[in-house]
């Protein structure tokens, strides 16, 4: 009567761990919320450079919810990059890094001023692995790239919407990593690039 008692609840507890744990995504095994920035701050991010949460820039708003991270390369010069990075326990569980991006240049394609924006984990011996990394030329041929115009004329290039990028991230599992964004300026100081960054999540 005992063991049946106590698989009973054994049983109980394994459901109810499953539930609770699919109930509150940010605290379950198979996901975690890293940031979709919605406090409107970037205090959990150790920030270099012009780095902020926003709810618009220029004529971008958020993939998700009210705010967006944004990384820009000016605009005081000679501002010439910006990153932000954090630590992050990866639930073991979860295999997929995703997020969504954008990036913004007043650069032109061609020239030697290929900005670039970097996405990289640092894992728990301190080794970089460069996940994604692309310079200017490279938006230009990979993506659609839209030409506009900001509040004093100047023209700007875009990604014509949302990317998402995702990551196996399997390897990592279980380990404290550094997740990294980069932008930065090449060649010149003064004509800056931007990224965009939304809904950073771990997922199964
Ligand atoms: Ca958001
Ligand atoms: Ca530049
Ligand atoms: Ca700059």
């Amino acid at each position: 009567m005992k063991k049946k008692v106590t698989a009973i609840l054994v049983g109980i507890s394994i459901l109810l761990f499953f539930v609770i744990t699919s109930c509150l995504p940010s605290f379950s095994l198979f996901y975690l919320l890293i940031d979709d920035f919605e406090t409107g701050m970037l205090d959990t991010w150790t920030a270099t450079g012009t780095t902020m949460a926003t709810t618009t820039f220029l004529d971008v708003t958020p993939y998700q919810g009210d705010y967006m991270a944004l990384l820009s390369t000016g605009p005081e010069d000679p501002a010439t990059f910006a990153r932000i990075y954090k630590t992050v326990n990866v639930p073991i569980l979860t295999s997929l890094l995703s997020l969504y991006w954008q990036f913004i240049t007043y650069e032109a394609s061609g020239d030697v001023y290929q900005d670039y924006f970097k996405i990289s984990i640092i894992d728990s011996a301190n080794n970089e692995h460069v996940i994604f990394d692309k310079a200017v030329d490279d938006f230009f041929n990979d993506y659609t790239m839209m030409a506009a115009t900001d509040a004093s004329n100047n023209e700007y290039y875009r990604t014509a919407d949302w990317q998402l990028f995702t990551y196996d991230i399997s390897a990592f599992k279980g380990q404290n990593i550094k997740l990294c964004f980069e932008v930065g300026d090449v060649e010149d100081e003064y004509v800056d690039s931007i990224a965009l960054i939304d809904l950073v999540e771990l997922k199964k």
